[in-house]
């Protein structure tokens, strides 16, 4: 008899914790409330499967409790419960995968018009590129990578030069239009994760990876690693934010391509060398 009630009193615990609690997704920011509806689908079937079986549980606790003089019937297979059982199990289990495989079937459908961006991961930072005026994203190898080129782009690789590379800072895109992310790793495994766009995925060492999705809501949002990254991962944050169109123009003509971060590096090389030879840097006065 406890042991029914107690049954019963976690029942009633769980749903009402599920009802009252105050943790739920972040307020969606794209096209992907899909995701959401078939989080709430499986919710909805594993907490009634939940409620059900414990309930029954509780029920048989109750019903078959030991009394005196009475003899359990052992009835070790019956063909018309098993039937409908694997049938009510079936349908359950095809009503949680149907939705998800709608779902993956447009998320791997990448729409022809979505803009490009690459976002690079690093032990624990993100780095970004656009493809710059000719839409193309230049050549880019992680054997390329030195301080002043952290994206390991191509410098013999024309498209690469007019890329826009934006160094450890915020990315901004244009509210409403398609964007096709593609995730490059520098060193170990991480994933791009922004809570309000649901979609993410994995990014790993010598390989492109890619999703896609649309930003609906323009703002300021957090980019995180979503995949144990070492030490640091906990620190790998970024932020992405959401312009209006002519926001997002009057700050995409402010970045730096990699032809004039190269020159600027260059010359700073120079200037440096240039006073060294004269003495001047600290450390090497005469
Ligand atoms: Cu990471």
């Amino acid at each position: 008899m406890v042991v029914a009630l107690i049954l019963v009193l976690v029942v009633v615990a769980s749903v009402l914790f599920h009802l009252t609690s105050p943790w739920w997704f972040s307020p969606l920011a794209s096209n992907w409330g899909y995701m959401d509806t078939t989080i709430i689908i499986t919710f909805w079937i594993t907490g009634v499967v939940f409620v059900a079986v414990i309930l029954f549980v509780a029920y048989c606790v109750f019903r078959f409790r030991h009394r005196e003089g009475i003899k359990a019937a052992y009835e070790p297979e019956n063909k018309k419960l098993e039937l409908w059982l694997t049938i009510a199990t079936a349908v359950g289990v095809a009503a949680m995968l149907t939705p998800g495989l709608i779902v993956w079937y447009d998320f791997v459908t990448v729409p022809k018009e979505a803009a490009k961006v690459e976002a690079v991961g690093q032990q624990w930072s993100w780095n970004y590129r656009l493809p710059g005026k000719d839409g193309v994203l230049g050549k880019s190898d992680t054997r390329n990578v030195t301080s002043d080129n952290p994206l390991g782009i191509d410098s013999k690789d024309p498209n690469g030069l007019d890329d826009v590379v934006i160094e450890a800072d915020a990315l901004h895109l244009p509210v409403g239009k398609p964007v096709k992310m593609l995730l490059r790793s520098i060193d170990v495994l991480h994933d791009f994760y922004v809570p309000q766009f649901r979609a993410k995925m994995d990014i790993v060492p010598g390989m492109v990876t890619y999703f896609w999705f649309v930003p609906t809501r323009t703002g300021t949002y957090e980019v995180l690693c979503a995949e144990l990254c070492g030490i640091g991962h906990h620190t790998m944050r970024g932020t992405v934010i959401v312009d209006g169109e002519s926001a997002y123009q009057e700050w995409l003509n402010k970045q730096e391509t990699f032809q004039q971060l190269s020159a600027q590096a260059a010359k700073e090389h120079e200037d440096k060398l240039d006073l060294a030879s004269r003495g001047k840097m600290p450390g090497f006065a005469q």
